[in-house]
């Protein structure tokens, strides 16, 4: 029995252990089919029972697969540190040739971050670069009455300068599979990132956890090269790598990534597309995935045999090795068309072999490409019963019978090349953000300043409220016409997709077919090119969070706006001017090469 949905606790009041404020949760009546591995309830006895293959539904302490992590959160009091050196080195992938990189404790992703749900993540960032700033932002991380932790040079913090350090420190209340990178300029496009698992409950059963697949697009010249280019037109990358890893694109150099799984095992893989400008669909020839998170989100569990992943995003997915033992590939196909494409002609994959036969390339064949697993350039859809969030929720419709309001995205005209080809900036709302990296927004919170500049492109929201948004894809008036899929990212939150629809103008008539019951939540959903997104998320977490594109290339180019929320309760740690200070010290005196795009 699917109990969930019933359940006095997500519609009334409640108190919450973490010592939070009260919120108001609102809760559908109707119930839906469960597909899911578990019954949990929230807070029930049941809660005691203990994580395991069989069992992934429990974590204890009165919490589980059932606690919505929005509402409630375990804490363990314990601190898990990492140190993380950023130096400017050189990284030879496919055996095709060495390229300027910025590491990570010089390893490419960067090293798995892990902690359990409920402890506090202390990650110590130390600036080796010789002539870059530097910022890291954990993707998805909630960041709680932290937003000072969020890691957004020129919103959240002023950049940890060459030859200086910073430690970041924050708690895990949500759980899953992310990645952490650096906000600063299109840095993240030379590798200064990696992977993120917070260890939690699971909509569904396995095994073992092969950890997480880190598919990126890869290039010749480096993102700070790239990204005047991409202002007129975006360069394609030559490959891509999984975990760092391919044969070179004439296959005779590199290796691809393998990982072995044992017959009649079930295993959890976690996909994460950490692309500066594609995304892929993803499968592994003759084994289905069961898809059991969207972002941190735990979902009703789904079969797909190709899986959309835009950039940003993160897709969990249980494999069962219930084939003939062998090798097979495991694919990430760059969709054709406008999400993005790749030179590489053998495709960017990886090898999954089973422990008891030779080890060899594969000869399995592809999924067909055809029907529900045909290219796109969209999420998983969101008119099926995919990507339905675990914890029934609802988001209510009255207040505005959805009178979101507009975004509007458009590419603009920012001058001519000498051989006049339209250089552009992205806006929302005609305005392409613009941060100062020494006056950072929450220096202003601190000062009670309230003379943002226009270029800051910041939204004031009500306090502790439901908003309704419609990112809305447009060329005119006053833009160029260019009509391409966005991935659009929210710091601070998950937020509920109400709908999304490609080549369409949204207008109110269109709210009856939004969805409020139960919708999809996480913290990156597409914008359809040329089309609409209606987003909405409660304003319950103090701070200044950015929401952008996520392809490197349009928020270096201003796709962004940010939202201010409760500024009076934002907390900013002492530490915060000191680094303000040093960077000051450095920039622009102490400078080679000074900003040159969003700063973010
Ligand atoms: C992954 O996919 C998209 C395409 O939607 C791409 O634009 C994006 O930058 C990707 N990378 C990340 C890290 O999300
Ligand atoms: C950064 O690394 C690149 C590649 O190794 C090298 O060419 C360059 O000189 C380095 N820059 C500095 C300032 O050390
Ligand atoms: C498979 O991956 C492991 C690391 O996970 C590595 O040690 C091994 O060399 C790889 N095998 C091949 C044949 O590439
Ligand atoms: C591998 O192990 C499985 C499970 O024990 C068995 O069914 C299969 O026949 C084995 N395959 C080979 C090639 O040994
Ligand atoms: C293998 O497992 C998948 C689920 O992952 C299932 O759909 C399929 O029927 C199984 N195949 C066999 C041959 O047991
Ligand atoms: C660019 O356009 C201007 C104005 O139309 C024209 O005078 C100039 O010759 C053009 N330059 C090139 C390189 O086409
Ligand atoms: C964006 O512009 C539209 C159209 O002018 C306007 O209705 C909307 O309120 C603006 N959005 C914000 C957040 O100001
Ligand atoms: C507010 O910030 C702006 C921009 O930095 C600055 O020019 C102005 O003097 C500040 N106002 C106050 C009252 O501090
Ligand atoms: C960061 O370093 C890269 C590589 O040295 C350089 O191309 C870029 O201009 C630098 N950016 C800034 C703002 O320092
Ligand atoms: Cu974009």
């Amino acid at each position: 029995m699917y109990l969930l949905h019933t359940l006095p606790l997500l519609a009334s009041w409640v108190a919450y252990a973490a010592g939070s404020a009260a919120m108001k949760r609102q809760a559908s009546s109707t119930s839906s089919a469960a597909g899911s591995a578990t019954t949990l309830t929230p807070d029930d006895a049941d809660t005691e029972c203990t994580n395991g293959p069989h069992s992934r539904a429990c974590w204890g302490d009165g919490f589980s697969i059932a606690t919505d992590f929005d509402q409630k959160w375990p804490d363990t009091g314990k601190t898990v540190p990492y140190t993380l050196d950023i130096t400017n080195t050189t990284l030879n992938p496919d055996g095709t040739g060495d390229r300027l990189v910025m590491l990570i404790n010089n390893q490419y992703p960067g090293p798995v971050i892990r902690a359990q749900w409920g402890d506090w993540l202390e990650i110590t960032v130390n600036n080796k670069l010789p002539n870059n700033g530097t910022g890291i932002h954990w993707h998805g991380i909630r960041q709680f009455e932290t937003c000072d932790q969020d890691g957004v040079p020129g919103i959240t913090e002023c950049p940890i300068a060459p030859g200086t350090s910073r430690t970041y420190r924050f708690h895990c209340t949500q759980f899953g599979t992310s990645w952490y990178h650096s906000h600063w300029s299109v840095q993240y496009g030379v590798g200064t990132l990696g992977t993120l698992v917070i260890d939690g409950p699971a909509t569904d059963n396995y095994d073992e956890d092969l950890g997480p697949f880190a598919l990126t697009d890869w290039y010749d010249e480096t993102a700070f090269f790239n990204n005047p280019l991409a202002r007129i037109a975006p360069p394609q990358p030559y490959t891509g790598l999984v975990n760092g890893m391919n044969v070179s694109p004439d296959g005779t150099k590199g290796k691809y990534y393998n990982a072995t799984v044992k017959s009649a095992k079930k295993y959890r893989l976690r996909l994460i597309n950490t692309s500066v400008d594609s995304a892929f669909m993803v499968s592994l020839d003759n084994h289905p995935f069961t898809v059991i998170t969207s972002d941190f989100v735990p979902i009703k569990p789904y079969v797909a045999e190709r899986v959309f992943i835009g950039i940003g995003q993160r897709l969990d997915v249980i494999i069962e090795a219930n084939q003939t033992a062998s090798n097979y590939w495991f694919r990430a196909d760059v969709p054709a068309g406008a999400c993005g494409s790749n030179a590489n002609p053998k495709g960017i994959r990886a090898i999954i072999h089973y422990d008891n036969t030779t080890f060899g390339n594969p000869t399995s064949t592809a999924w067909d490409t055809t029907g529900a697993n045909a290219d796109r350039c969209t999420d998983e859809s969101y008119n099926s019963n995919k990507l339905e969030p675990y914890w029934d929720s609802f988001v209510p419709s009255d207040a505005l019978t959805a009178n979101p309001t507009l975004l509007s995205v458009q590419a603009q005209e920012a001058g001519l090349t000498t051989d006049n080809r339209t250089i552009f900036r992205w806006a929302i709302n005609t305005t392409s953000l613009n941060v100062d990296w020494d006056k950072p927004i929450l220096e202003y919170v601190q000062e009670g300043n309230t003379s943002y500049p226009a270029y800051e492109n910041l939204i004031d929201v009500p306090d502790v409220a439901w908003t309704y948004w419609v990112l809305q894809e447009i060329s005119t008036p006053g833009g160029i016409p260019l009509n391409i899929p966005h991935p659009a990212h929210l710091h601070g939150h998950d937020f509920y997709v109400l709908g999304a629809q490609e080549n369409s103008v949204y207008t109110n008539a269109l709210s009856a077919q939004l969805n409020f019951e139960n919708p999809p939540r996480r913290d990156t959903a597409m914008l359809p090119a040329g089309g609409w997104l209606v987003i909405a998320f409660e304003t319950n977490n103090p701070g200044a969070w950015i929401m952008h594109c996520h392809i490197a290339w349009h928020v270096a180019d201003g796709l962004a706006t940010q939202f201010l929320e409760t500024p009076d309760q934002i907390k900013v740690d002492p530490s915060f001017n000191e680094i303000c200070s040093a960077w000051r010290d450095y920039y622009p005196e102490h400078a080679v090469y000074l900003k040159d795009d969003s700063g973010v």
